[in-house]
């Protein structure tokens, strides 16, 4: 099999809680090597970017006002299937849903939140992995 690269953001509410390690040590300890690292404000572009397949919906704009609310950590992860590899470890997207064991599942609230704070991304299939190494690290191939 081909060794896969995706891309994890650890989003603010992530970096707020003092998360960043804990997640990090998760992908360490599944096996997956990190490629890229990085503390970054993100602009609105990125965002608009990384998140136009959502464009639209109710919770858009909530969404882009709280990945822009604070710091966050873009991160190029490698390793055998980590695509779908690192969506298992992150769980379902509302952290109420998401299976104990999971990074959203231990880690995440979603209660009384205008957004769902799900403490991490992680790219969706390949070519969601290629587009979005690219918004976040120009420099790199994906
Ligand atoms: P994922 O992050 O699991 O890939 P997604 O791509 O469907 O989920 O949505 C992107 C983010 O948008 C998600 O992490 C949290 C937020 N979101 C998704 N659905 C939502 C909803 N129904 N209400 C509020 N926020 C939502
Ligand atoms: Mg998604």
């Amino acid at each position: 099999t081909e060794i896969d690269r995706s891309l994890v953001l650890i989003k603010p509410d992530g970096y707020r809680r003092g998360l960043t390690g804990e997640v990090l040590r998760r992908i360490e300890a599944k096996g997956y090597t990190l490629v890229a690292l990085q503390v970054t404000s993100a602009t609105r572009e990125q965002l608009a970017q990384h998140y136009a397949e959502h464009e639209g919906k109710p919770f858009y704009e909530p969404l882009l006002e709280f990945m822009s609310s604070g710091p966050l950590t873009a991160a190029v992860i490698e390793g055998h299937g980590c695509i779908p590899g690192f969506r298992s470890l992150a769980g379902a997207t509302n952290p109420t849903e998401a299976a104990p064991g999971s990074i959203r599942g231990d880690l995440g609230r979603d209660w009384g939140l205008a957004v769902q704070q799900n403490i991490v991304h992680g790219s969706d299939s390949p070519e969601s992995a290629a587009r979005e190494i690219t918004i976040w690290f120009p420099g790199i191939a994906s």
